[in-house]
């Protein structure tokens, strides 16, 4: 017998449970319903099911069954000790589910208690205040799918393009999709007070980074929002419980997670975050500063990196686009090296500032191809080459990379990373 029981159940009955799920095979998940040796051996992948599900019982309503299937593998693939990728190659639709998302923490994941939290906003406002979560939650809500990317994402990308074992996951997983639900700042402002003449404010995190970030008032009077709803149910951990600083289609570092400050200047703070990093170095030598919309961008999830097609034949080529400027209007894919560029089907619902999901058929006829997508948004910008890329950009930067990625398919079935 585990330790933890379901409110309202008495030890017989949850006793009763265990046996039957035993004899009958089924599996249970650590930490679920209660937890024996015998029954967490049962989570191994490939154990646990019944050869014939219709003559035993299933399992209880409950946790156990809420969880993920033992046969499905799906984790976030560790990066450096910061940060953690999205399988982008294994998941479906537009939302990334919450326990996926991928996270950057400068510092770890701040673990904070909801009851001591705060967030003040003062500076150059009529009226300061240090809201508690529950003054929070009672401004008028909005909730809006919006997706984030790290403007690091696909560091290596400038310089070497990779090497061919790289996966969609590893290259370019640090952006995820979900439903924010928050209060918008501009709300936020209005209960304050802006003093004329405040242009700036800097926003603060209460993890050990102290994450902060100086964002022009326009953008927090248009479509910011302090999102405290992730997915529908509150924020996880490593998205900034209990409060984030949302600013679609801006650079992830921006949208400060643990958020505890909003402090209202006439000027930018200049702090280290946008003085050091998250800018970009230029052919010219000069460096490039408060670059924050995220352009364009697509990629091929599937057939992509370290994945194998079966054989020649049918293959729906799939994938993502999002774009920091608005609307995807198109994306077009080629399966020939660059040559043709065919449009793909864009599913519904196609958000501005969210990720998209892209599809398009494709027959294999076996022989060596070069796929790849590019993506054209609202403004009519269309995705550049890496070529293109590093013509203007240079190869200083590690940071704002959204060039084409090509995938190479051997007539073996291997796909690898056809720049590297
Ligand atoms: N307080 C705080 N906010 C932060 C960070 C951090 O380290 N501390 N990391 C930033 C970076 S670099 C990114 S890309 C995004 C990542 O958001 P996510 O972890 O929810 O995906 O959060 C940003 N907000
Ligand atoms: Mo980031």
């Amino acid at each position: 017998m585990g330790k933890y029981q379901e409110p309202g159940r008495s030890a017989q009955r949850s006793e009763r449970i265990t046996r039957r799920q035993l004899l009958a095979g089924a599996f249970a998940t650590a930490g679920g319903l209660t937890a024996t040796a015998c029954r967490r051996s049962s989570l191994t992948a490939g154990q646990g099911a019944p050869p014939d599900p219709t003559k035993v019982q299933g399992l209880p309503p409950g946790d156990a069954a809420g969880r993920r299937s033992p046969f499905v593998r799906l984790t976030r693939e560790a990066g450096w000790t910061f940060w953690s990728y999205t399988p982008l190659g294994n998941i479906d639709g537009i939302i990334t589910p919450s326990d996926l998302h991928y996270e950057v923490h400068h510092a770890g994941a701040a673990v904070v208690d909801p009851n001591r939290w705060t967030l003040t906003i003062h500076g150059m406002v009529e009226r300061p205040i240090v809201l508690n979560l529950d003054d929070l939650r009672k401004f008028p809500s909005l909730s809006r799918i919006v997706f984030l990317e790290c403007s690091g994402n696909s560091p290596v990308s400038w310089r070497s393009a990779g090497s061919p074992q790289d996966t969609v996951q590893n290259l370019v997983g640090l952006t995820s999709c979900s439903l924010w639900t928050g209060v918008a700042v501009s709300t936020l402002l209005r209960e304050v007070g802006v003093k004329a003449g405040a242009k700036w404010a800097l926003a603060e995190g209460s993890d050990a980074a102290v994450m902060t970030r100086s964002i022009p008032i326009e953008k927090l009077m248009s479509d910011a929002m302090v999102a405290y709803g992730q997915n529908g149910e509150p924020l996880r951990i490593a998205q900034g419980f209990p409060a984030r600083l949302l600013l679609p289609g801006w650079e992830g570092n921006t949208n400060i997670k643990w958020l505890r400050r909003l402090e209202l200047a006439d000027a930018p703070f200049m702090h280290k975050e946008e003085t050091g990093s998250y800018t970009d170095p230029m052919p010219d030598g000069k460096v490039r500063q408060f670059t924050f919309v995220i352009e364009a961008r697509s990629i091929i999830t599937s057939p992509s990196g370290g994945q194998t097609l079966p054989g020649p034949g049918f293959c729906e080529i799939r994938g993502l686009a999002w774009s920091g400027r608005g609307r995807i209007n198109r994306v077009e894919v080629s399966t020939d090296g660059g040559g043709a560029w065919l449009p793909a089907t864009l599913d519904e619902p196609v958000l501005p500032m969210a990720h998209t999901r892209f599809r398009f058929p494709w027959k294999w006829d076996g022989r060596e191809v070069v796929i790849e997508s590019r993506a054209i948004d609202e403004t009519g910008y269309v995705q550049p080459t890496r070529a293109q890329l590093v013509k203007v950009r240079g190869t200083g930067s590690i940071y704002h990379f959204n060039g084409i990625q090509p995938w190479r398919v051997t007539p073996d079935g291997k796909v690898t990373n056809a720049i590297a």
